[in-house]
């Protein structure tokens, strides 16, 4: 048994001695090894009832931290479930191997073997780089140098250190999927599970634009071997804090740097072929179904776009977390305003809106649950696109002002203006706008979001009577993280 010093003396390290969980054979390849996956694509594989036969190797995407921490404990970790009441803990142990992203050999080995069935993708909203307008944009940040990297890998001729490996996750999941063409490993699943409308066609266009830099080959190749799942994912998942791990070595009795914290709450919609098999995720709640529009825009509209709406009005108004916000009157009027809006364009019984609405209350309302509005304001000119536009445009065409919606587009523009810290794939074009003044800045930060918006002088009016809605008596206050 290997023990570490903690704060509260020598405690065994979580490792698969201390834990025997059963180690599965890769058959899922993972890209994006954060804490949203380890809550809940690995909590779900690993309630399936043919757990044993599925394991998962996840790749990190940027950084190799993750993978080094995990690895240092046998991929085990410890799933923290945060209910108002109390917390319970479980270990997890469906992740088998947890590799640094820019190993992008071990990734094209992985993709290419038979056995590995599906690549699933969290790989956040922004990393698909596509255009406001859903296009593939080759000039999307890494998109045009990973478009040469292909060309020159295709090539197959001698290459310099580097030249030919692509740094994007998309890019990296092209090569590997010519890789498993050319070893003949067939048909395979990739699985979005981004919150983005009809994920699963945004990655058939992001992978086939960056497949068109090796050739036409590989784009039909994939036409008719990769089957694009379209997914609907939840479950909230602040930071693990320090205050986690602590709290994890005290009631387990053991040392784990590497826990994951989540609400009781799951859900998982999906939508699509899996034509090398898939775990039985049906077994662990996940739902299976031909219409996946209604779920996907019923989350993303009621669930993320009220979140966006309280990570800038809320930080606009002094909160710091989802649940501080929402005890805010005037943040939960905006919200309910929303949703209002949304629920004319969410149809169905089977979605049961007021249901839905209450049980986000709830959620929301977990006050043990430290989700930071400063995680979710991150990446505003993807989000938006996806949590306000369609919702505001539906508004617009059936006759009515969408102010609703409007508001939270307001609101971000508050908050950029203010000088609030923010991480946007869009950061110096949105630093640019800024300095503009007055309806020329306003319509520069909508063109980010949705150049339809911005050339509507009655939205950008709209728009500009709304700003300024959450001011405070005191300055906005900076994004803490
Ligand atoms: C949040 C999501 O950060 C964000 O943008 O809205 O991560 C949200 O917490 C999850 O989608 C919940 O399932």
């Amino acid at each position: 048994m290997n023990a570490v010093p903690t704060a509260l003396g020598s405690l065994p390290a979580l490792d698969r001695n201390l834990k025997p969980l059963p180690k599965a054979p890769v058959r899922i390849v993972h890209l994006g090894l954060g804490a949203f996956h380890r809550s809940h694509q690995a909590w779900y594989t690993q309630h399936a009832g043919d757990a044993g036969e599925w394991g998962i190797a996840a790749f990190t995407g940027r950084r190799p931290d993750a993978a080094a921490a995990l690895s240092g404990q046998d991929c085990l970790y410890t799933l923290v479930e945060r209910s108002a009441g109390g917390d319970s803990f479980e270990v997890i142990g469906s992740i088998v191997e947890a590799v640094d992203g820019a190993d992008v050999g071990r990734l094209c080995e992985l993709v290419a073997a038979k056995e590995t069935a599906i690549v699933t993708l969290t790989i956040t909203e922004a990393a698909y780089g596509l255009a406001a307008d859903g296009t593939f944009d080759a000039d999307a940040p890494g998109v045009a140098d990973d478009l040469r990297a292909l060309s020159a890998a295709a090539s197959g001729g001698p290459r310099a250190e580097g030249q030919g490996v692509p740094r994007t996750p998309v890019g990296r999941l092209v090569l590997a999927l010519a890789g498993r063409r050319d070893s003949g490993g067939g048909p395979i699943a990739v699985v979005s599970c981004d919150n983005l409308s009809a994920n699963g066609e945004v990655a058939r266009r992001a992978v086939l634009g960056l497949a068109s830099g090796w050739g036409p080959g590989l784009v039909e190749w994939i036409g008719a071997n990769v089957s694009f799942v379209s997914t609907s994912v939840d479950r909230i998942t602040p930071r693990t804090t320090e205050e986690d791990v602590a709290e994890v070595a005290e009631q387990c009795g053991y040392s784990d740097c590497s826990p994951v914290v989540a609400e009781p709450f799951r859900n998982w919609v999906l939508s699509g072929d899996f034509p090398a098999g898939r775990p039985r995720w049906e077994d662990a709640g996940a739902i299976f179904v031909d219409d996946i529009e209604p779920y996907e825009n019923r989350k993303l509209w009621l669930l993320n776009g009220s979140h966006s709406i309280l990570a800038y009005a809320g930080q606009l108004r002094g909160h710091a977390t989802v649940a501080e916000a929402l005890a805010d009157p005037v943040c939960r009027q905006a919200v309910e305003d929303f949703w209002d809006e949304a629920a004319h364009h969410l149809h169905g019984e089977a979605l049961d809106i007021p249901a839905y609405r209450q049980a986000l209350l709830e959620r929301f309302g977990n006050a043990r649950i430290a989700h930071r509005l400063a995680q979710i304001a991150a990446d505003a000119t993807t989000k938006l696109r996806m949590r306000s536009v369609p919702v505001l445009t539906a508004e617009r065409i059936a006759g009515r002002s969408g102010a609703g919606s409007a508001l939270m587009l307001a609101a971000w523009i508050d908050y950029v203006v203010a000088g609030n810290d923010f991480q946007d794939p869009l950061a110096s074009e949105i630093r640019a706008a800024v300095a503009l003044e007055g309806t020329e800045r306003l319509q520069a930060l909508l063109r980010l979001v949705s150049a339809a918006l911005a050339d509507d002088p009655d939205v950008v009016a709209l728009v500009s009577r709304l700003c300024g809605s959450f001011a405070t008596n005191t300055a906005a206050t900076p994004a803490r993280t």
